[in-house]
């Protein structure tokens, strides 16, 4: 039942690194689905995530599950709200937004989704959120009623995933929020990343491979792409990010 967590702490393990795109389910229609299935299969990418900071319609309802069905690598769920959270999928992430004060996003929606998860059979990758500000608000600044993070204190960010690896959360994803302006300093990254041993996911703003290169060699064990393939499914990123993250 975690064997997600495993194939995640074994790439961290090895010093290897992963890649895994955001799919909005707002925005794949489900007779897409096949050929967008294709491009990522072809592309060796590691790992799906599904979620965005709204649900416009009932898709990802059928999107999870047919994602699964087409795809090689597992799909996880990158739930905005309890709302996202679909059965199907290999995994979610059950984010607690540890760069926030909103307890519903702390416990109380956690109590609400409990006994749905149990009952999925969905393995559950407790991690912590840490919302990083990018220049702008983004959704989840929004959505989330929470404040980012300074995008120059580091050294916050660094006690916040500490407490987050102490209170026994095995992931971190620190993230800029969709479409970012720019990407999270790699100051930051590092500071984390030398500050945890639990594995670290990176995103918003990467729109480019130097970008993603520097957010690996900075400490990121996983970076996720979402804006850049929703801009162009036939990014060539699809395909770059995947040799840059084979160099490591
Ligand atoms: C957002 O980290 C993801 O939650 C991906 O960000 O869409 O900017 O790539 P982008």
């Amino acid at each position: 039942m975690s064997a997600v967590l495993h194939q995640i702490q074994a790439l961290k393990a090895e010093g290897k690194k992963g890649f895994a795109i955001l799919v909005d389910p707002d925005k794949l229609a489900m007779h897409d689905v096949a050929s967008m299935a294709g491009k990522i299969n072809a592309a060796k990418i590691d790992f799906v995530f599904v979620g965005g900071s709204l649900l416009m319609n009932e898709n990802i309802r059928q999107i999870v599950p047919a994602l699964k069905a087409a795809l090689d690598m597992p799909v996880i769920l990158f739930p905005g709200n309890i709302l996202q959270i679909t059965p199907g999928a290999d995994a979610i992430l059950f984010l607690s937004l540890i760069s926030g004060r909103n307890p519903d996003l702390l416990i109380g929606n956690h109590v609400i989704a409990a006994p749905l998860l149990k009952q999925s059979g969905m393995e559950v990758l407790p991690t912590g959120y840490m919302l990083i500000d990018s220049g702008r608000p983004t959704s989840v600044n929004y959505m989330s009623n929470t404040m980012p993070i300074p995008f120059d204190k580091p050294e916050i960010a660094a006690c916040t995933a500490m407490a987050g690896e102490l209170l026994g959360l095995r992931m971190l994803y620190m993230d800029g929020g969709s479409g970012a302006e720019k990407t999270i300093s790699t100051e930051m990254i590092s500071a984390v990343a030398g500050a945890v041993d639990i594995p670290l996911i990176v995103g918003g703003g990467i729109r480019s491979r130097r970008q993603a290169e520097a957010v690996l060699k900075a400490g990121a064990d996983i970076i996720v792409v979402g804006n850049a393939f929703e801009t162009d499914a036939d990014s060539p990123l699809m395909y770059d990010l995947p040799e840059l993250i084979a160099q490591f």
